[in-house]
């Protein structure tokens, strides 16, 4: 196979001439393609086959211990200018990049086959898709990309139609952490990532391609490629919305978007429409639509299990790619809290041991079609995507943020966004638990300048009237012990249902210096074992932490300089003022 878009064709033709592989493989995304190469995995050793008859058609793939995470720290954005990067990228001059790149690039793939990967991020017949096309060398980067994104003749099909594509080179390299680079070259609209096989530096669709070009092109389009999961939530009476909601890395976007109601909410329906991505275009009404770019879920293992998410426990039960989890005897995958079972083995392939540390990394994911989610909403696949009530920003909190509050309006909502903190998790190589601004959940993951991002946010103020609400959430609460005070969970959705009522105008609120807070009575938890003193914690605003939290704010802000828009100083200041 090869292309009739001349193009692609060339720049095929010129990666070959550079890499040197063995063979060329263009991808059509079949099952038997699928199925091949899983063969061919087994035999390498690059996948394990693991237990038929409890797990049929699940492998696991064991990444190099050095590449495990996302590597922040050997991420770049090579705008021609270092102002449009921002002083939340790492910068690179384009030709000195490229100059580097190349340099690792050549002659990398002797001895191996190059899959060229066409893919669509969005329902291939929706207006708001995008494709591109990914060259790797790795075969596990192909099975996951058929799982993650609409992969193969459809996609290239559009390409062909329409000319255009993100061009992302990929190739393992030979893993070594000194020789790791994911670039982006925004203007160019390509990517080039060097030196790792893992997930968000390697399946180039998902965060290179769908937030760091995506939210670039977002720019300059009048849209917003977001770190969103969508979810609807269905009222016993039948009443439907679609929220979306950004929180960082491993902390809780999956989970949310696949949320099971709570015993005593009989009636209540919850769907997927997407867990990690979600692209937002204004229709001509006003309203602010949502698709999600990707069609696969590439979630975190470890803390799943019956309790705390039934779907995904059911779904990871069949056709899964597993990275990085533990093993039993009887060659299940095993993880910290699966509840079921005991590790024999560790992520990477030792007996287990406690003093060794986790049987699963805690960074272990899955890689499933979204198809296969019990809670799958066949929306996901409407071209034309769904119209959002609320947006919900949060992050993982031991203490000033509360459980939940609404934001003013969408200004003082954009302060609250670009506010977020959060404490690091293993989802990034690098120290865990520090807690560190993310604004919008996409410190890591916007591909400009945040000053710019978020005059491009506020500027949607002006465009329309019937903006979503803002809020943000916490259900990462601790009590002096280290203890969680919000079950949350299923339990979440009860605080779904005050900001659905808040979009209604149903439910109560009290106004403050921060926003909207519920009073505790505002918030339902019948059937619930929570005291009364419990739900005042949760929902407490202590004004000295927050004078301290918006100074902060403040300086985080500032530092941002000149392309700041003074808007979102005001509305800081505002709110400092208020707080007394
Ligand atoms: P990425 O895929 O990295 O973007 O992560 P994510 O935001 O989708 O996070 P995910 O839902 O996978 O959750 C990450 C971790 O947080 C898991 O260990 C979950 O068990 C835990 N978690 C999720 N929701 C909650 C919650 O409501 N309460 C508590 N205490 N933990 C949660
Ligand atoms: C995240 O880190 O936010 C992820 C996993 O969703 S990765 O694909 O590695 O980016
Ligand atoms: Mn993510």
């Amino acid at each position: 196979m090869t292309t009739k878009n001349a193009p692609l064709q060339q720049w095929t033709d010129e990666v070959a001439a550079l890499t040197k592989p063995d063979k060329i493989h263009w991808c059509d995304g079949s099952e038997a393609e699928y199925n091949q190469l899983v063969e061919q995995m087994l035999v390498t050793g690059d996948l394990l086959k693991l237990r038929a008859a409890t797990y049929p058609h699940c492998y696991l793939h064991r990444s190099d211990p050095s590449d495990v995470a996302r590597v922040e720290h050997l991420t770049y954005v090579c705008s021609e200018n270092e102002e449009d990067a921002g002083p939340n990228n790492n910068w690179m001059d384009p030709s000195e990049a490229h100059q580097k790149i190349n340099k690792l690039f050549d002659g990398c793939m002797q001895g191996r086959t190059m899959y060229v990967v066409p893919y669509c991020m969005g329902p291939i017949k929706s207006p708001y898709a995008r494709c591109g096309v990914e060259i790797t060398d790795s075969a596990y980067v192909v099975i996951n990309m058929r799982l993650m994104t609409r992969m193969g003749q459809a996609a290239l099909d559009r390409i062909e139609r329409e000319g255009q594509f993100v061009r992302g080179l990929h190739s393992i390299g030979d893993l070594d952490p000194e020789r790791r680079f994911i670039m982006h070259f925004p203007e160019e609209l390509s990517i080039q990532s060097f030196g790792s096989g893992y997930g968000g530096n390697a399946l180039l669709g998902k965060k290179c391609h769908a937030l760091r070009i995506a939210s670039w092109q977002g720019h300059r389009e009048g849209w917003l490629a977001e770190h969103m999961l969508i979810v609807e939530v269905e009222s016993p009476e039948g009443e439907k919305h679609y929220l979306a909601a950004a929180f960082p890395s491993a902390c809780g976007k999956t989970n949310l978007a696949m949320l099971i109601p709570p015993k005593s909410y009989k009636g209540w329906k919850v769907r997927t429409l997407g867990d990690d991505i979600a692209w937002l275009h204004l229709d001509a009404t006003g309203r602010l639509r949502a698709i999600n770019p990707e069609s696969g879920y590439f979630g975190v293992v470890p803390g799943t299990n019956e309790k705390t998410n039934r779907n995904a426990y059911e779904m990871i039960r069949h056709d899964t790619i597993f990275t990085n989890v533990g093993v039993t005897s009887d060659n299940e995958p095993w993880w910290e809290d699966k509840q079921d079972g005991e590790p024999a083995t560790d992520w990477q392939g030792r007996p287990y041991a406690a003093a060794n540390g986790p049987a699963a990394h805690p960074n272990s994911r899955f890689t499933v079609s979204a198809a296969q989610n019990p809670g799958y909403s066949p929306l996901a696949d409407d071209p034309g995507g769904v119209p959002i009530s609320a947006i919900i920003f949060g992050g993982r909190r031991r203490e000033v943020a509360p459980l939940v509050y609404q934001s003013k309006d969408w200004k003082h909502g954009v302060l609250v966004g670009a506010g977020v903190a959060s404490e690091t998790t293993a989802a990034a190589a690098g120290q865990i638990g520090v807690t560190r601004r993310d604004p919008m959940a996409m410190k890591p993951f916007c591909g400009y300048n945040f000053a710019d991002y978020w005059s491009h946010w506020l500027s949607f103020a002006e465009k329309s009237e019937s903006l979503p609400k803002i809020f943000h959430v916490n259900w990462f609460r601790q009590d002096s012990d280290g203890n969680f005070l919000w079950p949350g969970f299923g339990d979440n959705l009860r605080v779904l249902r005050w900001i659905i009522d808040r979009c209604e105008g149903r439910s109560g609120a009290t106004e403050t210096a921060i926003g909207y807070l519920p009073s505790p009575g505002d918030i339902d938890i019948s059937g619930l074992d929570l005291e009364p003193s419990t739900m005042e914690a949760l929902l407490n605003l202590d004004k000295e932490q927050w004078r301290q939290e918006m100074q902060e704010i403040g300086k985080y802000l500032e530092a941002y300089g000149s392309r700041l828009p003074q808007e979102l100083l005001e509305q800081q200041r505002a709110v400092l003022k208020d707080l007394g």
